[in-house]
Order: structure tokens, then C-alpha cells, then sequence
């Protein structure tokens, strides 16, 4: 009998990566979509009859309960919320009630079909905000610095709750930032490969950017989604810090990304106070020696060559005769 694993978010980045590695595994893979007025099912389009597509939302318990009911999944990774932390000052209702309680609704749902369906959370970097210590590890102290780093920080928690209260296999995977060209164009990394490739083709001048000095702990989203499932394979349910260990600015992304298409980025980058964000998290960089030694954690891809395939794909994205639809909204 093949496992069987519900994912919601299969629409997003990390979505659809886990949904192909999933079917390479053998799983039978139900994806959980919310409905929309025209679908957005481009990440997923190369998988198109191979998953098995459902509607339910997050702010809808009743619809996570019928999903997992006539489902019966064996595990269940939870990839949906609202992931882009400037909407979070903007939409911090609603951030909460997704990204929050939309958790313990799904767990409650899982608690009542079934203690033994496994869960992951995705929580996030973004809970140690104004970092306590560096690097980060499991036993940082988490401090949030936006509405979405705050919603995150109470999903965590319901997990290892739900984990401690019931006796769930459920764990939280702890992941620093990580891109693809899947990415969502309002993400700082592809914003600029983005716009690097719009440059290079003479479709644009300028790109406009917030703060040059934040670091994050950048890898490939392709790496990150194998350990969300070997987190579900272990024996015992442990949460655990995902990183690289390598932290850059964003000052850096651009100079590689502009330096891979063989541009000068002075030329063409702008500063918008605009885009500046009410909270800063300004450096971020994760130790993830506990998934090396249990998980067997290793990135695959390094900085430079995430950004240069990145580049790539957009180049060559802008270069179709009928550029496929660009995935996210390019709203900052
Ligand atoms: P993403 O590309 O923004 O995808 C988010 C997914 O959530 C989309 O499929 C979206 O559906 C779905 N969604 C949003 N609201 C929903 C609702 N109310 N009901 C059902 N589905 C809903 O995000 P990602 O980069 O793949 O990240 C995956 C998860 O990891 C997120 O929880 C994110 O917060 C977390 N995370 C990401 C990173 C990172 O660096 N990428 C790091 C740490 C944690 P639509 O397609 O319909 O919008
Ligand atoms: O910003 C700076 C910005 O929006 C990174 C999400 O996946 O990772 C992501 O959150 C940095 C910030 O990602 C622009 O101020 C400068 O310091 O790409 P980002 P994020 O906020 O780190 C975490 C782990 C998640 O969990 C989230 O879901 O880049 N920055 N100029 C800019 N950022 C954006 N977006 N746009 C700019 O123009």
C-alpha cells in the first residue's frame, strides 16, 4: 500500500517541490488548494494528474476536517500561510488567523481522525527576529519583529503543544530563507534576478530596492524539502533548525546576481524608503549542526549558484516568445 501525504500550500514554492519528491517516493500525494476565482496552479502544472487536488482553507475548520477524514492521510505537511512579512503589517488579522490559528485547526482536525497521522509545521527564522544569540539553534530564544514572525511563533508552539497535550507525532521544521526559481517575484532574491533579467534584455533601467544591509542564511528550496520529510521518517518527533550556516546581504545578492549577467549593479539599484519594513530582522544566520548529526542535512547548492540558476530562469523566462505567467504579484 503506498503512504499517503496531504499537503497543504501545494500551489506555493516549497509545495510543489515537496509534492514532486513525494511522488518520486511512491506517495500518493493530495494537495490542499483554496478556492480562487481562476486557478494559480502554474508551479504544479508538470505534475497535473499526479496529485490529487482538494479545496480547503485554512480560516475553514470544517473543510480541513473533511479533508483529512475521507483522506485518512499518513502524513500531513502543513505548507500553506501567508508567507510575505510586509502584508503582515498590512493584513495582521487575518495573517494571525491563517498562519496561527489556521495551525490549530488543522491539528485539532488530525487530533480527531487520527493520532497517528504524522504532522509538520513550517515555522520559520523569523520567530528569532532581534536575534537573542548568533548563530541560531533549537534553544534560541525567539523574538519576533513582525505580525507574520509573531503568527509564527504561536503556530510553533501549538505544535509542540498539540505534540506535548496528545501524544502527536507532530514537529516543526525551523527553516532559514530559501529561494528557487519558484519563488514568488515579491521575495527580495527573486525581485532581483527578476529584475537583473529584465535589465539585461533592455525591458527595464532600474530596480528599486529597501534595505542593502539585512543578512539572511540563503539556500535552495529544492534542498530544504527533503528534510521536512525526514523529519517525518524519524523515530521520535523533534523539531529542528534548517540553514546553511553561510549568511550574506542583500547588498551581496545584488552584486552577484548583477555580476552573474555581467552588469554593474551601481548602474541600475536604487534605495526606496518605501521599502523599508516598521521592524528590521537584520541578521540571521542558523546553526543546523542537530539536523547534520540526526537528519543527515547536507545542502546541496551553495549562494552562488542558487542566485545564478535563479538568473538563468529568468533570462530565459523573458526571452519565450510567450513568457510563461510570472508566479507571485510584484506589488513592492
Ligand atoms: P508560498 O510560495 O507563499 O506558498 C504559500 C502557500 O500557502 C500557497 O500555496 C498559498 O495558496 C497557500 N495558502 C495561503 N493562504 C491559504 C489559506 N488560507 N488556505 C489554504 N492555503 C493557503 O510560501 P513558501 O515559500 O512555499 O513557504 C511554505 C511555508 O513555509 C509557508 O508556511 C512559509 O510561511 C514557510 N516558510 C517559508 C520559508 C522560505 O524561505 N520560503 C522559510 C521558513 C518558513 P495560493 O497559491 O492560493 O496563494
Ligand atoms: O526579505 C530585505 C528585507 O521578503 C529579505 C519569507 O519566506 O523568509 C522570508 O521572509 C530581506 C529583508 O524575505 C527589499 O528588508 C531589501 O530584510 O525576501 P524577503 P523575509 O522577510 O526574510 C522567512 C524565513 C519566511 O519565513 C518568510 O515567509 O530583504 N529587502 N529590499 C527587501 N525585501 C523585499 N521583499 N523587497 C525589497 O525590495
Amino acid at each position: 500500500m503506498p503512504r499517503r501525504a496531504v499537503v497543504t500550500g501545494v500551489t506555493g514554492q516549497d509545495g510543489s517541490y515537496l509534492a514532486e519528491l513525494l511522488l518520486e517516493k511512491g506517495y500518493e500525494v493530495v494537495g490542499v488548494t483554496r478556492r480562487l476565482s481562476a486557478p494559480n496552479l502554474e508551479r504544479i502544472e508538470h505534475l497535473r494528474g499526479r496529485v490529487d487536488l482538494r479545496q480547503a482553507d485554512l480560516l475553514d475548520q470544517m473543510s480541513l476536517l473533511s479533508v483529512i477524514d475521507e483522506v485518512r492521510p499518513h502524513e500531513v505537511y502543513n505548507l500553506a500561510a501567508m508567507s510575505f512579512v510586509p502584508t503582515s503589517w498590512t493584513q495582521p488579522v487575518l495573517t494571525g488567523d491563517y498562519n496561527a490559528q489556521g495551525v490549530t485547526r488543522l491539528l485539532d482536525a488530525i487530533r480527531r481522525v487520527d493520532t497517528s497521522i504524522r504532522f509538520y509545521q513550517a515555522s520559520s527564522s523569523e520567530m528569532f527576529g532581534k536575534v537573542r544569540e548568533t548563530p541560531q539553534t533549537e534553544a534560541t530564544p525567539f523574538h519576533p519583529r513582525s505580525p507574520y514572525g509573531v503568527s509564527k511563533t504561536f503556530a510553533h508552539y501549538i505544535t509542540v503543544n498539540y505534540r506535548e497535550s496528545y501524544d502527536l507525532f507532530a514537529v516543526a521544521g525551523i527553516l532559514f530563507n530559501h529561494e528557487s526559481p519558484r519563488r514568488g517575484l515579491e521575495f527580495v532574491t527573486r525581485k532581483v534576478t527578476d529584475g537583473v533579467a529584465r535589465i539585461k534584455l533592455g525591458l527595464a533601467d532600474r530596480l528599486s530596492l529597501g534595505n542593502l544591509d539585512a543578512h539572511r542564511d540563503w539556500g535552495f528550496a529544492g534542498d530544504y524539502v527533503r528534510t521536512m520529510w525526514r523529519m517525518l521518517q524519524q523515530d521520535v518527533p523533534r523539531d529542528y533548525v534548517i540553514a546553511t550556516g553561510v549568511s550574506r546581504s542583500v547588498g551581496d545578492l545584488v552584486e552577484t546576481a548583477f555580476g552573474h549577467a555581467g552588469l554593474d549593479w551601481r548602474e541600475h539599484v536604487r534605495t526606496d524608503p518605501a521599502l523599508l519594513r516598521p521592524a528590521e530582522v537584520d541578521h540571521l544566520i542558523g546553526d543546523a549542526s542537530k539536523a547534520r548529526a540526526e537528519l543527515g542535512w547536507s545542502p546541496a547548492v551553495d549562494f552562488e549558484r542558487l542566485i545564478g540558476m535563479m538568473v538563468d530562469a529568468d533570462l530565459a523566462r523573458h526571452r519565450a516568445p510567450t513568457p510563461p505567467l510570472a508566479v507571485g504579484a510584484s506589488t513592492r
